[in-house]
């Protein structure tokens, strides 16, 4: 197998959840998933948006507020260690909406799915970053007007920086995929677009994922324990 040197990484709510984040499919230690206790065409879709407001508000308030009280795990400061180190490209490509990648230490992050420590203005179309809630439609900072929303890819909307995905996929000699389940596109098709491209394709999950045969390689476990392992045999120390 040819050195590898270019890596993508695709990562999702599995490797927050050993932070106490509520991943979508399944809550935390046994709880109820988030897509158990609120439907999606509700809370994460624009129509959602129009017909309740204030629902959707409370939801992103709420997700927002818990996540500014977790830390990074063992999975995050890994990759944050393999971000430092690797000096050929690698791109950490998040569905997830929290800040936790970058309170580890990385830096070659893309939030395709957006992030839920900015708010956009839907007057000006300016984003900021935003720690409080939006409930009580506070003011945009640039533009005064009380039309801030999450700034966050709902259902239907098109995911951020895709042109520069696929340029980072085109140039992969190596896909890994952790704690995601497949289940939403565009992101559960990279794996089919790295491969047809050629590159190497890994998954590092606690079960199969809808894609899993996709995947030339798949280990099955906690993201705290695999991911790890993996960057210590990657940096070539495993
Ligand atoms: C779009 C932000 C047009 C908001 C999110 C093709 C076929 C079918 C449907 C579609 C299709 N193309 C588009 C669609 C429609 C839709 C879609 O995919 N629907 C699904 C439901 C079928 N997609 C869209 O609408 C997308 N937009 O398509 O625009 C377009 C067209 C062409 C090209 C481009 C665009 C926009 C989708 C984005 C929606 N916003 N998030 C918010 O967060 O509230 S999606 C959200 O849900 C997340 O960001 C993430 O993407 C997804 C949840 O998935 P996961 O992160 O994987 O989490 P999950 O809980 O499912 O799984 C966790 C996994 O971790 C599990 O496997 C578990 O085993 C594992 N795990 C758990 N603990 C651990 C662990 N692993 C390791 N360690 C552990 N400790």
């Amino acid at each position: 197998m040819n050195r590898i040197r270019n890596i993508v990484i695709l990562t999702g709510a599995g490797v927050s959840a050993e932070s106490g984040i509520d991943t979508f499919r399944a809550g935390t230690d046994g709880g109820p998933s988030l897509w158990e206790q609120h439907r999606i065409e509700d809370v994460a879709t624009p129509e959602g948006f129009v017909r309740d407001p204030d629902l959707v508000h409370r939801f992103y308030d709420m997700r927002r507020a818990a996540i500014q009280q977790k830390q990074p795990n063992a999975a995050h400061m890994a990759l944050a260690r393999l971000d430092a180190v690797w000096t050929d490209n690698l791109l950490i490509v998040t569905q997830n909406v929290d800040d936790l990648h970058e309170r580890a230490g990385a830096r070659r992050v893309l939030h395709m799915h957006g992030e839920h420590l900015k708010a956009w203005c839907t007057a000006c179309r300016s984003r900021s970053a935003w720690r409080e809630a939006l409930f009580g439609r506070p003011p945009c900072p640039v533009c005064q007007s009380r039309s801030l929303r999450p700034d966050v890819v709902w259902f239907g909307e098109m995911p951020y920086e895709m042109d520069r995905i696929h340029a980072a996929l085109l140039d992969a000699d190596l896909f890994v995929s952790i704690g995601t389940s497949g289940a939403v596109y565009p992101a559960a098709g990279f794996v089919r677009n790295a491969r047809d491209l050629g590159a190497q394709t890994l998954e590092l999950n606690l079960e199969p994922s809808q894609g899993s045969a996709m995947f030339h390689e798949t280990r099955l476990g906690k993201a705290g324990d695999l991911v790890p392992a993996w960057v210590a045999e990657i940096l070539g120390g495993g």
